[in-house]
Parts: C-alpha cells; structure tokens; sequence
C-alpha cells in the first residue's frame, strides 16, 4: 500500500516508574521492525520519563491535551507542554474521554485543530458502541466523528486515524479482520470522497479494541488496516510480536 505501518500503545492510567521502566528497557532492546512507526502513549505526568527513556527511534504521544496553549485550566496539559517535553504525538478523542468524561465531537475537533496548529501529530479516535452497531448505524456514527474531526485537519500527514469500536475496548472481544477491513474500507472511501483521493490513499487507518499477540497477525493481513492502537496489551513484552505484526 506504501503505508508505513504504525503501532501506538496506549498505557491508559497504568504503571509505575518501576514497571513502566521495565517496559521500557524492555522495548529499547528489542528488534522492532524498521518500517513499522512505533509510539507509546504515556500517563502525562510520565511524559516526560518516558521520552528520556526510550530509545529515539520510539515515538511518545500524551493520551489527551486540551485546546488552548495556556491559562486557567486546571488540571490540563497543553500542546506546547507536551511538545517541550519533546513527545512529538497526542491521542485524542479515545472512546474512555468520549464516554467516561463526555467530550463531544466538538470540543475534540476543537482540540485536534490546535494540537495540529502547534506541530503535534495526532492519533484521531473514532468507533461505534454496541448498541449502534446493532442498531446499523456503524457507518453514521463513524463518519460523523471522522466530519468532526477531518473539519479540523489541514496537514494529514500529521494524522492517523484509530478505529476503535467501543464494544471491542477492554473487553476481550477483538473485531474480527472483517468486521475491522470492512469499516477501514468504509472511512477510507469515506476520506476519498470528502477529502480527496491522494489523503486517503495515504493515511494511516489503525485498529484498536483488544489487539493481541494472537489477533493481531490477521488483522494487519487486511488491505485497509495501518496498524493499531494497543491497550492492555501495550504494557506487557507481547507488544513487540504486535509491532512485528506484518511479515
Ligand atoms: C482501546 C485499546 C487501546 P485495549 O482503548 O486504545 O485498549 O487494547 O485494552 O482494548
């Protein structure tokens, strides 16, 4: 495809120094695929231990950021914060800030426009609930947050899209390689037709929701599936057999 393949783990609110150290030491000295881009999305008051940890050639990213560069919010990190602690990438509108902290499709579009304004890369998260896809309406739900997000977005090549069904997450349920190829196909047509043709041959679509060392291998088998975004399984050694996914 030309795509590079790219895997983000994200640590969610996990770890310690101790552990997440040993992690780290972990990936540093491993064979990572070369063409595969590899990022960890670290807790933010771990930013910046993990960028002076790993190894350069592995990417940081902070799980959230908020829309602005400074002020009174307390509590928020911003873009500029994160790009001086040299973490190059930010997560934003996973399903958890979504769902557990109720950000709209608005004020996540709000956050990618600025985090991209100030040089971050982001990984966009998008994916349906349960009951929206059994009610049918997948393909609604995802393209009206890829809207929400892609209105934001003037530089994709700073963009990589997450598909993550939000069924999927943390539940032990994997979409199956179809179930993901057949919505990844979907949002690239999506992209082709709404953005232009060259972006949506070029950006990176991932999947997220349960990957595994056992999932993962047919999963990025499949014709629109860029890589993923890692939970759980981001925090253990199995993590490198899922960067090295692709034969
Ligand atoms: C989805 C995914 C990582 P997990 O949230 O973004 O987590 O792999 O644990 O389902």
């Amino acid at each position: 495809t030309g795509r590079k393949l790219f895997v983000g783990g994200n640590w969610k609110m996990n770890g310690d120094k101790k552990s997440l150290g040993e992690l780290i030491n972990t990936l540093n000295s491993a064979t990572l695929h070369a063409d595969t881009e590899v990022v960890c999305g670290a807790p933010s008051i771990y930013l910046d231990f993990a960028r002076s940890k790993l190894d350069a050639k592995i990417g940081v990213a902070a799980q959230n950021c908020y829309k602005v560069a400074k002020g009174a919010f307390t509590g928020e990190i911003s873009p500029a914060m994160i790009k001086d602690c040299g973490v190059e990438w930010v997560i934003l509108g996973h399903s958890e800030r979504r769902h557990v902290f109720g950000e709209s499709d608005e004020l996540i579009g709000q956050k990618v426009a600025h985090a991209l304004e100030t040089g971050l890369g982001v990984i966009a998260c998008i994916g349906e609930k349960l009951d929206e896809r059994e009610a049918g309406i997948t393909e609604k739900v995802v393209f009206a947050q890829t809207k929400a997000i892609a209105d934001n977005v003037k530089d994709w090549s700073k963009v990589v899209i997450a598909y993550e069904p939000v069924w999927a997450i943390g539940t032990g349920k994997t979409a199956s390689p179809q179930q993901a190829q057949e919505v990844h196909d979907k949002l690239r047509q999506w992209v082709s037709a709404n953005i232009s043709e060259a972006v949506a041959n070029s950006v990176r679509i991932i999947y997220g929701g349960s990957v595994t060392g056992a999932t993962c291998k047919e999963l990025a088998a499949q014709k629109d599936v860029d890589g993923f975004l890692v939970g759980g399984a981001s925090l253990k050694p199995e993590f490198v057999d899922i960067i090295n996914a692709k034969a």
